[in-house]
């Protein structure tokens, strides 16, 4: 498939996507987030594709949903479409992905653009990223999860006045915050973000499906339906072959050889 407003790579086991419409921040207008939400279903489809970087530019990762398209919609218009989940977009694309995806963010994650690399797995900054939910300054509030991700990410009182007063935080504060798993310099982004995703890739891969969803029960249910969950699905890996190839290995010294399934 050809896109406009995305690139998308495909190498060792990881698909890289790249928010790439660069003279408008990558404002992100119903074409990017359609083009993004039909990649990530069809990565996400493919068994050779292990792990999945989501990335942008140098300057900006994304600065939000694009305003000028937005300005003109009526409340009606956004109930309909079920702003910003419109038809079959990014934002359902990203929930329901059982493929690993790593947000690799470099300058600003605004609006939007915050909310998508929250919504993602876990967060790579470089020491230039900066984060934050200014919505509120052009008076709206976030849609996409701001509210809602950044508060069981940072705790109440940052996400409070970041949404409030439209602050941002910088990769350090972010860091110290628990938003975003760790930082990079700008210049090693990218090559960082696909080791991490390698890494991620030579693992087997229904396992890694399996602990993903398992660290997730732990942000949405009750700690003793969260234990009951991984207890499950621990004792499901040992129906893999490459759980029995993982220990095997490990016992004859020797780096596993795994087959994904
Ligand atoms: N939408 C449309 N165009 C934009 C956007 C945007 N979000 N951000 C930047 N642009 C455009 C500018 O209008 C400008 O265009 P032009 O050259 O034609 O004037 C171009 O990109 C370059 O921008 P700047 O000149 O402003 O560049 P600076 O380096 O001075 O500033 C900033 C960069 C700080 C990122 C600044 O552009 C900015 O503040 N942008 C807006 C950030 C914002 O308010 N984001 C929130 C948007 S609302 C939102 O995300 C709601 C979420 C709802 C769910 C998600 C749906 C997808």
């Amino acid at each position: 498939m050809s896109y406009e407003m995305i690139t998308v790579e495909i190498e060792s086991g990881v698909g890289t996507v790249t928010l790439n419409r660069p003279q408008v921040m990558n404002a992100l207008n119903v074409q990017l987030t359609s083009e993004l939400g039909d990649a990530l279903d069809a990565l996400d489809r493919d068994a050779q594709v292990r792990c999945i970087v989501l990335t942008g530019g140098d300057k900006v990762f994304a600065a939000g949903a694009d305003i000028k398209e937005m300005k003109d919609q009526a409340f009606i218009d956004m109930y309909y479409s079920d702003f910003p989940y419109v038809k079959r977009d990014c934002w359902r694309a990203i929930d329901e992905a059982r493929t690993p995806i790593i947000a690799a963010v470099a300058g600003f994650a605004l609006g939007g653009g915050c909310e998508m690399a929250m919504a993602c797995d876990f967060i790579i900054a470089a020491d230039t990223a900066k984060f934050g939910q200014p919505e509120i300054s052009i008076g709206t509030m976030p849609g996409a999860g701001g509210t809602q991700r950044l508060t069981k990410a940072v705790g109440k009182a940052k996400a409070m006045e970041m949404c409030l007063t439209g602050r941002m935080m910088d990769a350090e504060e972010a860091e110290r915050s628990g938003l975003v798993a760790r930082i990079v310099s700008a210049e090693e982004l990218k090559a960082q973000a696909f080791k991490t995703a390698s890494k991620i890739a030579s693992n087997s891969r229904p396992v890694v499906m399996m602990v993903k969803e398992a660290v997730n029960m732990a942000v949405d249910a009750d700690l003793s339906d969260g234990l009951k969950f991984e207890r499950r699905t621990f004792e499901s890996t040992f129906a893999f072959e490459d759980c029995k190839e993982g220990m095997d290995a490990f016992a004859e010294k020797r780096k596993p050889v795994f087959k994904h399934k």
